[in-house]
């Protein structure tokens, strides 16, 4: 049996295990990251695109911010469609704060240079982990590498390990709240190589269905359009996806719309899901481990990053000052923001896709809402305050 110790035991290697991991070692908190998959496939996987100003100031904190300050590209506005029409949201008409373009991948990458710079202790490829002892001062983490038997001794356990890890379900049943909504309808992604559509985002509303046009740089792009929980990525050749694409993006930004062969396609299903408490003893879940929204509001990774923040600091007071408080607040502190992130991503999810059970009457509802945000400053407002991100 290989042994180690540590003060803080992290179970995931996304961004929330890496970032809560790089925020410690700032303050000199040793800890160690176990992560089931290995490092190539954590790198190679496309998700988020839109980092909240509170992210990037973690990202700060931790010293990883360089690129995403150099390469990041920041953005004061979206573009919402409804059929033909579009209407432009300012963020800086409301607050002064823009959203910052540079994708998840980006981020990890950049965790995980600062990482392997500072030594941290990081094991890939680890299998069957299981917590114990979290009732006692010092929790366990058991798992294996290749067949061979590993054991972390440590004070705390954070569970960053996203919706299908261990952490979440280490909470017992009869302790444990789930609340969730599943959306009948997915996303198909693509990432191509061409100049994006627009430089803003379009988020749009068609008879179609959804559609995202986002991007990560002047040369590559990353759409999405709404496809059905069923569909797999090979009944959707790239020639139907760009001809989804055109039906759905109001026809003014057409003009502009290059295609290309895409260079990844996905698809993601669309969920609301939060798990209460957010910590049970010793253990403290962060991101998609303990709730999971549509991708609509561009939420999750800076609902994860605003757990981190709860958690470093509740960490950093009890290694710092000998006071639990913090630690033993978290989860309403972090579930606090997280019911907030969750009624956006749900708000902007009824409002921009077509469901199968809509009536008319369903469907007039969401016009008026868009009407709302054309000619109302305070619908204008509510839809900037929350998508640049709510005050941690
Ligand atoms: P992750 O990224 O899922 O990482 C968890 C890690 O834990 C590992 N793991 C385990 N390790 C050890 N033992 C086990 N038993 C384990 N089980 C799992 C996994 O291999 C993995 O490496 O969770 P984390 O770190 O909480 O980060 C959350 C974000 O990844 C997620 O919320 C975002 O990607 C969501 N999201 C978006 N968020 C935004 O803020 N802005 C966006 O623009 C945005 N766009 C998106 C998105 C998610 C999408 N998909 C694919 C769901 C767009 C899409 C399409
Ligand atoms: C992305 O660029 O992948 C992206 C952007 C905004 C979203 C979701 C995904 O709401």
């Amino acid at each position: 049996m290989n042994s180690e110790q540590t003060q803080v035991a992290i179970i995931g290697g996304g961004p929330s295990g890496l970032l809560l991991g790089q925020l410690l070692h700032t303050v000199g908190i040793d800890n160690i990251v176990v992560e089931r998959q290995t490092k190539a496939h954590v790198l190679g996987r496309i998700r988020a695109g839109v980092l909240e100003r509170g992210l990037i100031s973690l990202l700060e904190q931790a010293a990883v911010a360089e690129r995403a300050h150099a390469e990041g590209d920041p953005h004061d506005g979206v573009v919402l469609g409804f059929n033909n029409q579009h209407t432009r949201i300012s963020f800086s008409d409301h607050i002064d704060k823009p959203v910052v373009v540079y994708g998840q991948t980006e981020v990890t990458r950049d965790l995980y240079e600062a990482r392997d710079k500072c030594q941290g202790r990081t094991h890939f490829s680890v299998e069957d982990v299981i917590i114990k002892g979290l009732d006692s001062d010092r929790p366990e983490l058991t798992f294996s590498i290749n067949g061979a038997e590993h054991l972390i001794a440590c004070d705390y356990v954070a569970g960053c390990d996203g919706f299908h890890g261990v952490s979440r379900h280490t909470i017992p049943a009869d302790i444990r709240q789930e609340y969730e909504k599943v959306y009948p309808f997915g996303w198909l992604g693509i990432l191509s190589e061409t100049p994006p559509i627009h430089d803003e985002l379009i988020y749009a509303n068609s008879d179609n269905g959804f559609a995202l046009c986002s991007m990560r740089n002047s040369n590559l792009s990353r759409y999405y359009v709404q496809c059905s929980t069923d569909d797999n990525t090979e009944q959707w050749s790239d020639d139907r996806f760009w001809h989804q694409l055109q039906q759905s993006v109001p026809q003014d930004f057409l003009c502009n719309l290059q295609t290309g062969p895409s260079i990844e396609k996905s698809i993601a299903p669309l969920r609301s899901f939060v798990c209460e408490p957010m910590q049970w003893q010793r253990l403290f879940l962060c991101g998609d481990a303990a709730h999971i929204v549509p991708p609509t509001g561009a939420k999750g990774l800076n609902t994860a990053a605003s757990d981190v923040h709860y958690l470093f600091n509740a960490l950093k007071d009890f290694y710092q000052s000998n006071n639990t408080t913090s630690l033993d607040h978290y989860s309403q502190h972090a579930l606090a923001r997280v019911w907030k992130a969750e009624r956006f991503s749900w708000w902007m999810t009824q409002l921009l896709h077509q469901f199968p059970e809509h009536t008319t009457f369903d469907k007039r509802m969401q016009h008026a809402e868009f009407e709302l945000l054309q000619t109302q400053v305070e619908a204008q407002a509510n839809l900037a305050v929350n998508y640049v991100g709510l005050p941690y």
